[in-house]
């Protein structure tokens, strides 16, 4: 009878924002949560608006959900910001594209500072424009002693070319003798992928309806639960991620009982 009134034992939601954060607190909360943010062209276009603004405005969702997550306890939150084939876009858009970090962490940078974020960068630095790489170095640097939440941004990353990447550095270091093939298995093959320090994603979510994969952390996501939306990325907003870790924590409680 106790149940009816207690939200911590009913299976009651609450509908308010703090009440449902405090709930999802009190259970396993996902310890690395990843996110395909996709479908800002799409949301520009709906409003006649130029794709850049559908980029500008997700930019926007990034810093509310990593203010969330950071509220919530994540560990770390991966956003898949560039991938190495969206430089096949127009080179206006693309220019664009390559300003947003710079623009992101000018206003943003000192909240992450005073909230404890550390910023991590994974996908190939080489290939970034100077003034890009430079705004995203001074960023790592500047947080590099911060113990909270690891906000992990995929930038110029491929997951195809990443495992390449490791294979061939594996190869390396076997030539070298500083390792044996014997020796290989899944924990030191992961020790060469650009996530070596981090743990897998517990969560995956894709947003904009899209039911794939992308070429993005293919080695990673072996076990991680997948969440998807039709909510356009410019669209996400607090209750979406709510209910994707709420889901996530009912999938855990079904499997408890036998893990
Ligand atoms: C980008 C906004 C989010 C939706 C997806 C595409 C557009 C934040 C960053 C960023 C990257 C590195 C960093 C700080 C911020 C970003 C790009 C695109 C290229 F250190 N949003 N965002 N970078 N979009």
């Amino acid at each position: 009878m106790l149940n009816k009134i207690n939200p911590w034992k009913s299976n009651k939601k609450p509908s308010n924002l703090h009440d449902r954060i405090e709930q999802i607190k009190a259970e396993s909360i996902p310890a690395h949560v990843a996110i395909i943010m996709d479908g800002n062209g799409r949301w520009a276009k709906k409003r006649s608006l130029p794709r850049i603004a559908g980029h500008h405005e997700g930019m926007k969702v990034v810093r509310k959900i990593t203010r969330l997550a950071s509220e919530l306890g994540v560990k770390t939150l991966t956003v898949y910001a560039f991938s190495t084939e969206n430089w096949k876009r127009p080179k206006t858009e693309v220019d664009f594209l390559m300003k947003l970090p710079e623009e992101f962490l000018g206003t943003f940078l000192p909240e992450l500072i005073e909230e404890n974020v550390r910023v991590e960068m994974m996908g190939d630095k080489e290939g970034l424009p100077a003034h890009t790489l430079r705004a995203v170095q001074k960023a790592m640097h500047d947080t590099r002693n911060n113990t909270g939440l690891i906000l992990n941004f995929a930038l110029n990353y491929g997951s195809r070319a990443e495992i390449l990447e490791a294979v061939k550095r594996f190869s390396e270091d076997c030539n070298k003798g500083i390792v044996s093939s014997m020796d290989l298995t899944e924990d030191l093959f992961s020790s060469y992928l650009m996530t070596a320090s981090l743990q897998e994603p517990d969560l995956l979510i894709r947003t904009s309806g899209e039911i794939r994969l992308s070429n993005f952390m293919l080695w990673q996501l072996a076990y991680t639960e997948f969440w998807f939306t039709d909510v356009l990325w410019p669209d996400f907003n607090e209750d979406h991620f709510l209910e994707a870790l709420e889901e996530f924590q009912g999938r855990q409680r079904r499997f408890g009982g036998v893990k």
